[in-house]
This record gives structure tokens, C-alpha cells and sequence, in this order.
């Protein structure tokens, strides 16, 4: 069984490597959510054995647009590392993906190692700033279909995020009007109180969840809340923005 997962993870990181789509883990076997973490935390060690850093989390379908354009039902979370980040104003490489698409996100920064789980009433001394994102999404399987456990073993479709300037912590965040655009035309606007009510609720819930699965969440750390909107395919040559009110836009072009 070990080794079973093992080959899975395998499978998945090679798709990932080679920008290759692969068959649907639970087409082919059962999956529980559980062996679906273990098979995300094998692959993401094979990518720490590379050199890949721990940069944070994310955390998915934490919005009902997003888990009706999925069609799944459950929050889930994985983790980031610094290969996947895309500076501001960068280039994203179509050739290392399959079928990316892109989905506008609001980022917080822990300022401190977490060692106990936190409230909302006290997240605010947990972190140090916040700010918009853009993630890339690029699921690991044939047509961007999956179940809740196949997108957990893939890392939940991570592939590479985008990060606007950091705001203290009590700039606000939440009931803002949100949008992703691509070639400067507006595809989703949403407002962020889509993000579980309120984009802090992400914070609580990341550390709950990395709590007890043993992951450690140390100062300096992102977290990705999860998109505000359905996410858009992207081509070579796009030009994919975000803007937010109260923050300054962020893009980059996809080569
Ligand atoms: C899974 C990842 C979901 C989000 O922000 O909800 C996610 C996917 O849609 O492929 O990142
Ligand atoms: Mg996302």
C-alpha cells in the first residue's frame, strides 16, 4: 500500500515536471482523503529534495464560485514553494504547464511560527501583512477534472502565484470589489467577502488545518485564501491583471 502511494506521488510530480497531463488517480483506485494527503506531502517532498523551498499554503474552494465551477464541495490545502512564485510585472512560462488557468486571491504573511491554533479575534497578531494575489492553477489531470481526493494528492492544482505589495494588517480586506482581467478585459469581478465570509475566517482555518496534519507554519510564511471568483484559462501572450480596491493592480504576462 506504502509503496502504492509512493507511485502515485511519483506519477504526479512527473506530470507536473514534464507539463505532461496524466489519468485521474480515483478513476483507477479508491482514494480516502487521507492517503490523498500523504500522496501531497511524498510529491512535495520529492520537490523539497530538489531544492524547493517551503514558501506557505493555500487553501481551496473556500468560495462557492469556485466549488461550483469544480464541482466539489469541501475546503482542502496545499502547499506553496518558492518555485511557483511569479514576480510582478514577470512572465509566467507556458511551456512548463498543461492548462493553466487563473483565479484573483487575497494573501496574508504570517509574522511569527505557529504553534497553537488561532481565532479571528486574535489572527491579527499571527500575521504581518496582507495583500492581492494571483494564483495559477494548473491541474495535473486529463481536462482539469478531478475528485476532492484526486486534487488533494495534486497539491490542489498549484502551479504558481503572483503577490502584490504587502499592506499592515489592518488595512482592509474584506467587502472589497475584486476582479481578474486578461488583456485588460474584465473576465470575473467578485468581492472578496465570497473568501468564507471574511478572508481572515482563511488564516484560522490554514492553521487549524496545517496543525493537524504536523505541518509547520513558520514566520515569513504565505497563505492563500482561496479564490474569490471562478478561474480563467490563459494562452501564451496574455496579459493577466488583478485589481482590487484600496491595493495597487498586480500582473504579469504568460510567454
Ligand atoms: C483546485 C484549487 C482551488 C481555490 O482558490 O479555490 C483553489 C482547482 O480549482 O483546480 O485554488
Ligand atoms: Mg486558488
Amino acid at each position: 500500500m506504502n509503496q502504492n502511494l509512493h507511485q502515485v506521488a511519483e506519477q504526479l510530480d512527473k506530470a507536473a515536471t514534464n507539463a505532461q497531463a496524466t489519468p485521474q488517480i480515483s478513476k483507477h483506485r479508491d482514494l480516502t482523503l487521507e492517503e490523498a494527503y500523504a500522496i501531497q506531502s511524498i510529491s512535495l517532498g520529492r520537490r523539497y529534495l530538489r531544492g524547493e523551498q517551503m514558501t506557505g499554503l493555500k487553501l481551496g474552494f473556500t468560495s462557492k464560485a469556485k466549488m461550483e465551477q469544480m464541482g466539489v464541495h469541501d475546503m482542502i490545502w496545499g502547499q506553496l514553494t518558492d518555485a511557483m512564485q511569479i514576480y510582478k510585472e514577470g512572465e509566467l512560462e507556458m511551456t512548463a504547464q498543461i492548462h493553466p488557468r487563473v483565479e484573483p486571491e487575497i494573501a496574508f504573511r504570517f509574522g511569527k511560527d505557529i504553534v497553537e491554533p488561532i481565532s479571528l479575534e486574535n489572527a491579527k497578531d499571527f500575521v504581518d501583512g496582507l495583500t492581492i494575489a494571483i494564483e495559477v492553477i494548473d491541474s495535473r489531470y486529463e481536462n482539469f477534472k478531478f475528485s476532492l481526493a484526486d486534487v488533494i494528492a495534486d497539491n490542489c492544482s498549484s502551479s504558481g502565484y503572483c503577490l502584490g505589495n504587502w499592506m499592515p494588517v489592518d488595512h482592509q480586506v474584506n467587502s472589497l470589489k475584486i476582479s481578474l482581467s486578461i488583456d485588460d478585459e474584465v473576465q470575473h469581478s467578485g468581492n472578496t467577502i465570497a473568501i468564507l465570509g471574511n478572508p481572515w475566517e482563511s488564516v484560522v482555518h490554514a492553521v487549524r488545518l496545517a496543525l493537524s496534519h504536523g505541518i509547520e507554519i513558520k514566520k515569513g510564511h504565505v497563505l492563500l485564501a482561496g479564490a474569490a471568483t471562478a478561474a480563467v484559462f490563459i494562452n501564451a501572450g496574455n496579459k493577466v491583471s488583478v485589481a482590487c480596491e484600496g491595493f495597487e493592480s498586480i500582473g504579469f504576462t504568460v510567454k
